[in-house]
């Protein structure tokens, strides 16, 4: 930003997914693979750097692995501006110990904004899949100079129970903050809606500090963003909301303008992908002026022979489909889709073999699983359920490598 605000982009990535299991067995929650050839940290990120923000450090911790790899090769960038994205793991400054919370998390890695001197730091999470332009909150809370501003995403009342929620007035100044409360305080304007918070917050770097030093000290805190950060700059009168259906992102069709899923569950994380692939899709990947970045396969197109086809659905590159057809689908690099075989309203990550007039319908088949010939995956759910683990919403999961039950 050219002679605007030093800022300084902090990501939250150290969760540990622990609803998105299997998916998350060995890897963090922002590394999960989506939408063929993406991780979900990627949103965030492409976020952050087409709205020019472009020091970020991205906080890791559980199962870093895949999540550090793919940081490090895929947003490398260039050192002559400066810029970098750079993973930085559990600092363990207070001793042997993971963070407690995402407060520590920041609390634990403060070198990081000493060093960097930044005017604002944009707090985000990294679990999201969304488009958002965060200089325009950054402006917003320049002009109210608040402490911190909370993004805010208008919900039903009732949905807002799961999320941290936002009590505001007619204004936007924040009265109260409640992390997932039983009976949410609705909206001055609207009633029956609430603000739920994103996980995305702008400080000003004086109070960022202020707040996380006075939690450090609190003996009874979780340490937590949102469940003790928030509510003590509430009511201390230093909050403002930044009303998320005012963001205006270049490119966005009058559908998917004001998207955002948390994909926290694999129901959540399922549903995301069938937005993806209708005709008209409810989240739009092919909106270049707001591109969503990561690093491309090496791999050749895709192919189709023996009669393969595809409809409704992603199909990424190195994917093979022979002969049998795929309906609904996302479909990640070097999948094979054998003759016969059938794939219907599924997510099929990189490797997966689909084995000749085997049928996988609302499935999500992790990196390399093997389905053999003749087998069936999401056609009987009693059987599915004794053999795989199966959502609340009846979508059946084959973990990582799994080789699945004739
Ligand atoms: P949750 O998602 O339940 O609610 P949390 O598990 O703390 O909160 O995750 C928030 C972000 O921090 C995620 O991106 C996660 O990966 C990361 N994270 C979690 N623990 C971490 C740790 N120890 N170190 C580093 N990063 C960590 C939060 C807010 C709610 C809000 C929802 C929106 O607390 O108020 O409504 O996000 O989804």
């Amino acid at each position: 930003m050219r002679g605007g605000p030093r800022v300084l982009g902090i990501v939250l990535a150290g969760g540990e997914g622990k609803r998105l299991a299997p998916l998350t067995q060995d890897r963090a929650k922002p590394a999960v693979p989506f939408g063929g050839n993406y991780r979900l940290v990627d949103f965030v990120l492409s976020n952050l750097v087409n709205g020019d923000i472009r020091h970020i450090a991205v906080l890791t911790q559980y199962k870093s692995h895949s999540l550090d790899r793919h940081i490090t090769q895929t947003w490398r960038m260039s050192s002559l501006l400066g810029n970098y994205v750079t993973p930085v793991p559990a600092q363990q400054r207070l001793g042997p110990r993971w963070y407690t919370g995402s407060a520590d998390a920041i609390f634990q890695s403060l070198n990081l904004i000493y060093d960097e001197r930044p005017d604002v730091v944009v707090v985000f999470g990294a679990d999201h899949v969304y488009r958002m332009d965060p200089a325009q909150m950054v402006d917003q809370h320049l002009q109210t100079g608040a402490g911190v501003t909370i993004a805010g995403l208008r919900v039903p009342r009732r949905e807002a129970t799961e999320f941290g929620v936002i009590d505001s007035d007619a204004e936007g100044k924040v009265r109260g903050f409640l992390e997932k409360p039983a009976d949410p305080p609705g909206l001055p304007d609207s009633p029956e809606e609430s603000f739920a918070s994103m996980g995305n917050y702008v400080f000003t770097t004086d109070a960022l500090l202020e707040a996380l030093r006075a939690d450090a000290e609190d003996p009874g805190s979780v340490h937590d963003m949102g469940g003790s950060i928030m509510p003590m700059l509430a009511e201390a009168g230093e909050a403002w909301v930044y009303d998320f259906s005012t963001n205006v992102v270049p490119g966005a069709t009058e559908r998917d303008q004001g998207y955002w899923r948390d994909v926290g569950t694999i129901d959540s994380y399922y549903d995301a992908h069938m937005d993806l692939v209708s005709v008209s899709p409810v989240f739009n990947l092919y909106n270049d002026r707001w591109p969503i970045y990561t690093l491309p396969p090496q791999r050749p197109p895709a192919k189709f022979v023996l009669g393969g086809r595809a409809e409704e659905s992603m199909v990424s590159a190195g994917a093979i489909i022979g002969g049998g057809s795929v309906h609904g689908s996302v479909i990640s690099p070097g999948v094979r889709v054998e003759r016969g075989a059938r794939v219907e309203d599924s997510v099929v990550m990189d490797g997966a073999y689909i084995g000749e007039g085997a049928h996988v319908r609302r499935a999500i088949l992790d990196k390399n699983v093997v389905v053999p010939a003749g087998a069936r995956i999401g056609v009987d759910q009693e059987l599915d359920r004794e053999r795989y683990h199966v959502s609340a919403g009846g979508i059946t999961v084959l973990g990582k490598g799994v080789r699945a039950y004739l």
